[in-house]
């Protein structure tokens, strides 16, 4: 049932609906894979050439072989010409989301002595050059660049070289290259689209290669990002946003209306659900949303659910099902759920804590799992950009113990140059032709 509240699209689900059936997991189709394909082929086959001639067809900006990266002066300008206010504001934004994005170990190496008396020292090594792409066109989003280079410098990634689309005018929005000067982004390259994150993991004879590409993007980047993953590494994929609102009776409807409706301003694709036992709650919350939206002149293209539950733990199981990229606990009964989420992006909890916060300054990040993904994947921080890599020494009072247990293995495995590798150590150990 599809009812038209002004100009907002409310449905309403049936009680306890299925939470999986919710999900939007980011399907892309043939045709965009197809594409995607093409585009990588041609920018892999003829690098800068394929670029220019893609920026002509795709975002119908010519740009010559040499225009793509953003002059050092371009960007200072862009610096120089920012409000004061809006760089004091990512600036606050930067320094919150870079702590709450640091390792939760410290980054010295930890050295691990093992029973049979070897040594494993385990080393978190940031990856040397990262790719971050940044949408635009028609929008600006600075408040991506502040996500994706906290991370990264959170991890001590050396080289932060950040794509963004160009707009008609060939030019990406001001506010983006602001941000990318205020926070010392290394290269900046007006280019979007399938054919960015090509350029960033094969490299043409302008754009080195980087060895991890980050950040949300439309179907195209995602798609691409996906097909690129094995060259480069990836820190997952972002589809259309999604928040679900978990609230008892107790909670403010007129708040629950404002925070899904700047979900809802995200545009088609996403997801806006009120879950609650109180159907009255939730016919106030699509009272609100309709008449907030017809004040703000907010499209409808995204409907917003409203989602019965017999209870509150059915409604926490519906939203584990569907695993939103944010959820919102609101409502005391609510926010004693906290400790029990498991699948959950980002989770808001209380009056004052709207996801809108997140996108922009709480220092949580906004580049978050949607479509479920958050059942096994975090928000972006340090840990993506970030390697373990071991160091192995074996001292001689190490081999007997564990030779024995290694030839064994080999043996099952019906590798006999790798038993004799491990045998002839021991052969030679002083340890082993002392002891007999
Ligand atoms: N809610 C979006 C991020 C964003 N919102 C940027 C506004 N600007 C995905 O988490
Ligand atoms: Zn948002």
């Amino acid at each position: 049932m599809t009812e038209q509240h002004g100009k907002l699209a409310t449905k309403w689900l049936p009680t306890d609906p299925d939470g999986r059936a919710l999900r939007q997991p980011l399907a892309v189709g043939d045709q965009v894979e197809r594409q995607v394909r093409t585009i990588i082929e041609r920018v892999r086959r003829d690098g800068d050439r394929a670029l220019v001639e893609l920026v002509r067809e795709l975002d119908g900006v010519d740009i010559p072989i040499g225009g793509f990266t953003v002059p050092k002066e371009e960007l200072e300008r862009a610096l120089a010409e920012c409000p004061r206010e809006l760089l004091e504001a990512l600036q606050l934004a930067a320094r919150n989301v870079q702590v709450v994005a640091a390792p939760s170990a410290p980054r010295e190496p930890r050295i691990i002595s093992l029973p049979q008396g070897q040594v494993v020292e385990v080393r978190e090594l940031p990856v040397a050059r990262a790719g971050l792409y940044v949408p635009g066109g028609r929008a600006a989003y600075p408040s991506t660049v502040v996500m994706e280079v906290a991370a990264a410098r959170a991890a001590g990634v050396e080289e932060l070289v950040v794509c963004v689309p160009p707009a008609s005018d060939g030019q990406p929005a001001r506010a983006t290259l602001a941000a990318c000067a205020l926070l010392g982004v290394h290269e900046v390259w007006r280019i979007g689209g399938a054919q960015a994150i090509a350029a960033l993991a094969f490299g043409t004879e302008s754009l080195r290669p980087v060895d991890f590409v980050a950040g949300p993007g439309n179907r195209w980047v995602q798609e691409a990002k996906r097909q690129v993953f094995g060259q480069v590494g990836i820190d997952g994929l972002q589809g259309p946003s999604e928040l679900v609102v978990l609230a008892s009776e107790d909670a403010d409807p007129e708040l629950a209306a404002a925070d899904l409706l700047a979900q809802i301003e995200h545009g088609p694709g996403g997801l806006a659900v009120a879950v609650s036992p109180s159907w009255s709650w939730l016919e106030e919350v699509a009272e609100a949303a309709n008449a907030l939206a017809a004040r703000l002149g907010i499209a409808a293209d995204t409907p917003l659910l409203l989602g019965p539950v017999s209870d509150l733990e059915r409604g926490l199981a519906l939203c584990e099902q569907i695993a939103p990229e944010h959820l919102q606990l609101v409502g005391t009964a609510c926010e004693a759920l906290r400790g029990r989420v498991r699948n959950a992006g980002c989770v808001f909890v209380g009056r004052n804590s709207g996801a809108a916060f997140g996108d922009y300054v709480a220092g949580s990040n906004h580049v978050l799992p949607t479509g479920g993904a958050a059942r096994f994947q975090g928000a972006l921080s340090a840990a993506a950009f970030l390697r373990r890599v071991a160091h192995v020494w074996i001292p001689d009072e190490a081999l007997d113990e564990l030779a024995a247990a290694a030839v064994t293995i080999a043996r099952e495995e019906g590798l006999r140059a790798h038993a004799h590798s491990i045998e002839v150590r021991r052969a030679a150990s002083p340890t082993t032709a002392s002891s007999g």
